[in-house]
Formats: structure tokens, sequence, C-alpha cells
């Protein structure tokens, strides 16, 4: 514990080392001697390779240059060589983060069987304790998993491509209707317009009253970031949002039971053996939960 402390301490005063190490004993599972719920984080996600580490860096660039600092938590960055993590992702993300100003931690879910609930709140939370002005949740994909890890953010930045494929598969996740900022990437391209009338369209026939704002940026050309980190200041969320993000962290936490329970092999031995049913497996965990 009071190694934690003193961690804590030296990461305040702004000692890298101590905050990496700080945050590796938080996704080992320790509990770090911090306020819940102190840190506000901004998720980012949709389909894989419509250029969100692209778009990051550059979004870093921009608040780097106002002098504000920006720390990054990857989750599952993915590379072309297995065991590379971050190294690409981060060389696209410019050069930024040299910079004093700007983390970068990845998160590997492969390592938490039961989702990454446990860590990421706490980490949002020692990061923004140490000043981070800025902290952003990267996901790859958009899919099931990964809008129940921007679900713990407070608010979701929705990246999609010009490619009208990507915004259906997204569309059908759910994604849209979880994101407070959506962007189309990309708009170098020339298909990017009709993404993003496509998507605004689909938005028009949503229930949720405060629809999100659609822009387009482009990540190579740097077209429309600063449009964009202008905007996610005035950013807010809906209660609708705020419900549905509420409702996938439940249901977080209720997989986290479940894939942590120390019941679970002798449950999927009975459930094999067929000595239980199903719903005698959820009341058993239920009760020992
Ligand atoms: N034309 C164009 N290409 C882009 C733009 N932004 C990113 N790309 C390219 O798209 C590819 C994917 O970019 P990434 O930034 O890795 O995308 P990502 O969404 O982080 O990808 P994953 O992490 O794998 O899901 C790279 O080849 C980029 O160079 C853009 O604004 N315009
Ligand atoms: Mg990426």
């Amino acid at each position: 514990m009071s190694e934690l402390g003193d961690l804590l301490a030296e990461a305040r005063s702004g000692n890298r080392r101590s905050l990496s190490r700080l945050l590796t004993l938080v996704e080992e599972g320790h509990n770090p001697p911090i306020e819940r719920g102190i840190g506000s984080s901004l998720g980012i996600t949709g389909p894989p390779g419509v250029g969100k580490s692209s778009l990051i860096g550059k979004m870093i660039d921009v608040w780097v240059r106002r002098g504000e600092s920006v720390a990054v938590l990857a989750v599952d960055p993915s590379s072309p060589r297995s065991g590379g993590a971050l190294l690409g992702d981060r060389m696209r993300m410019t050069n930024a983060d040299s910079s004093d100003l700007v983390f970068i931690r990845s998160l590997a879910t492969r390592n938490h069987p039961g989702g990454l609930m446990d860590c990421l709140t706490p980490m949002v939370d020692i990061l923004s304790e140490c000043g981070w002005d800025n902290i952003l949740i990267e996901t790859v994909g958009a899919g099931q998993s990964e809008i129940r890890v921007v679900a713990f953010a407070d608010r979701i930045l929705l990246v999609d491509g010009p490619d009208r494929g990507d915004i259906i598969q997204a569309e059908k996740a759910g994604i849209m209707e979880l994101a407070d900022l959506i962007v189309i990437n990309k708009s170098d391209l020339p298909e990017a317009e009709r993404a993003a009338k496509a998507v605004k369209s689909a938005l028009s026939v949503a229930e949720d009253e405060f629809t999100p704002e659609v822009l387009l940026v482009s990540a190579h050309s740097g077209m429309g970031v600063e449009e964009l980190v202008d905007e996610l200041e005035n950013t807010t969320t809906s209660s609708e949002r705020e419900r549905l993000r509420v409702r996938e962290r439940l249901i977080s936490a209720w997989d986290s039971a479940l894939l942590t329970s120390p019941e679970l092999d002798d449950i999927l031995q009975a459930l094999e053996k067929g000595s239980i049913t199903l719903l005698d497996a959820v009341d058993s965990i239920r009760k020992d939960g």
C-alpha cells in the first residue's frame, strides 16, 4: 500500500516511470490510494483502419500546441507484428509522444479475463490526479467488446471512414447510439462526403433528440482537426446516451463477476454433464457473487 502511495506522490510530481509502474500495479489488480470517479475521459472507437491512431496523433499536436497535456490508454493496439504492441501506432501518432505533454500506455484485454472494468476507471482517475488534461481511451474496432470498453469513458467519439460498409457494420453494433460526436476521417478521399450524409440520415431516424454532430476530418492533411478539438470542448452527452453507457458498464460488471467466479470451473463441468441447467448456473453464481 505504501509503495502505491509513494508511486502516486512521485507520479503527481511528474515522474513518468513512477506513473508507468503505478499503472502496471493497477493492471495487476492493486487498488491505488485514490478517490474513485475524479477523472473524465474521452473514448475513441471506430472500425479497424479508419485512422483512429493517426487522428489521435493530430489531435495530440493541437493540444500540445495549446499547452495541454494528453494521456492515451490504447486498448489492444493493433500491430502488424504480434508483440510489437504500440510501436507502429506510436510512429503514426507523429513524434508527439516524445514531448513531456504526452503519455501513451497500451493495455491488452487478453490479460484481463474479467474485462477491463477493474483497471480502466482507476487508471483514468490516476491520470487525472496526476494532472493530465486530456485522457483518451482508444480501442481497435467498434464491436461489442470495444463498446463495452469505451462505455467507461464519459464521452465517446466515433471515428468512421469513407467506406459505407464500415458505417453499416458500426451501426449494427449499436455504437452510433452511444456516440456523442462522430467524425468521418480520410475526408481527403472522394467518398467521405457521401459517408457523412449516410451517417447523418441514419441519425435523423434515431429517437434521441440530442443527435451528435458529424464532422469531416483528415488525419493526413490535418483538415478539421482543430475544429474537432474545439467541438469536443462544447460537446455534452445526453441522458439517453448516459443511460446506455451505464447499461454497458453494468453488463461488463456482470460478465466480470461470472468470468472471475471461483465457481466457474465447477459450473462449467456441471453444465457439461447436464447435472444443472443454465438457469441453475446463473442462480448459483449470483448467490456466490
Ligand atoms: N487517405 C487517408 N488515409 C488515412 C488517414 N488517416 C489515416 N489514414 C491511413 O489509414 C491507415 C490506418 O490508420 P490508423 O491510424 O492505423 O487507423 P486505426 O483506426 O488506428 O487502425 P486500427 O488501430 O488498426 O483500428 C493508415 O495506412 C493511415 O495512413 C486520412 O486522413 N486520409
Ligand atoms: Mg489504432
